[in-house]
């Protein structure tokens, strides 16, 4: 895909990830409740094969979560998110050696995570609960901060903001990653995420990914996750299992727009998807 004389290397616990070139994370939700495969995988056995599909589908990356984040989605206490995602960061690791990504808020969760040879941080609050920001930099690894605009109980309930939604993200994330590097983590360990559907209209996400040099600017990698949310539901008018090709769309838009890892539940067609879109990009660098 790249020669790797020109390779971007992130360290990520016992593996390297390189990001000269957009990558594929795939979602392996362990809770009962997530969204749109809520349920199928909570049985060990089959969040493995699950995992391990994808890893052959393409992913570069497994992203474990045991709390849904959901629309109104309740919290978990720590010992829930622990008996979910413990049992399956350990099995990936030891028998997939998959690259793993761990999807939560908790310190302690965090910290038992890198133990078990997690290679990734996902947090959906940047950091920001107690202890979260200390477990971080404990864990030496990579963090994903996102933006997100209230809690995933209320989040959704009109939301609004007071200047241009690029602005504020782009303002939140740079915010954070200055609160990071000024607690000893370092910039060259963070990646950043807009946080779409996370207390956004539609029209914020269309606007956002429309803007996203706003935050391509902060000179960080971006991660972004589309996959199945409801800004494809509402702009085309389908239920969750039928928006793989309004994902898809997206997914090309956002390598277009400078997004170096995607989130997302359908990797196959999504590998494609990306290294379309990449390849489309390359040509047109040649022509610079
Ligand atoms: C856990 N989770 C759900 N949606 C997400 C998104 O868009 N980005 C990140 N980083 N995590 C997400």
């Amino acid at each position: 895909m790249t020669d790797s004389s020109s390779a971007t290397w992130l360290p990520c616990g016992r593996h390297r990830l390189d990001i000269s070139y957009p990558r594929v994370m795939g979602i392996l939700n362990v809770t009962p409740d997530s969204f749109s495969d809520g349920g199928r995988h909570v049985a060990l056995d089959d969040a493995l094969r699950h995992a391990e599909r994808m890893l052959a589908e393409g992913a570069a990356i497994i992203d474990v979560g045991g709390e849904s984040t959901r629309p109104g989605a309740p919290p978990v206490s720590t010992q829930q998110e622990l008996d979910r995602v413990a049992p399956v960061i350990e099995r990936l690791v030891c028998e997939l050696d998959a690259l793993v990504s761990v999807d939560t808020s908790n310190p302690r969760v965090i910290e038992q995570a890198a133990q078990l040879g997690a290679g990734m941080i996902n947090d959906v609050r940047a950091l920001q609960r107690d202890g979260a920001l200390e477990a971080a930099i404990g864990a030496g690894l990579p963090v994903c901060l996102m933006h997100m605009q209230g809690e995933p109980q209320d989040m959704q309930q009109a939301p609004r903001y007071d200047e241009p939604i690029e602005d504020a993200v782009a303002g939140f994330l740079a915010a954070r990653v200055a609160a990071c590097e000024a607690a000893g983590l370092r910039r060259e360990r963070l990646l950043l995420d807009p946080g779409f559907g996370f207390g956004k209209t539609v029209e914020h996400n269309l606007r956002l990914l429309n803007r996203m040099d706003r935050l391509t600017a902060l000179g960080l990698p971006l991660l972004v996750g589309m996959s199945r949310k409801s800004m494809i539901g509402k702009v085309l008018g389908r239920p969750v299992e039928e928006r793989l090709a309004g994902g898809l769309a997206l997914a090309a838009h956002a390598v277009g727009r400078g997004a170096r890892i995607l989130r997302v539940h359908d990797v196959g067609p999504v590998m494609d998807a990306v290294n379309m879109s990449w390849a489309v990009l390359r040509e047109g660098c040649e022509h610079d």
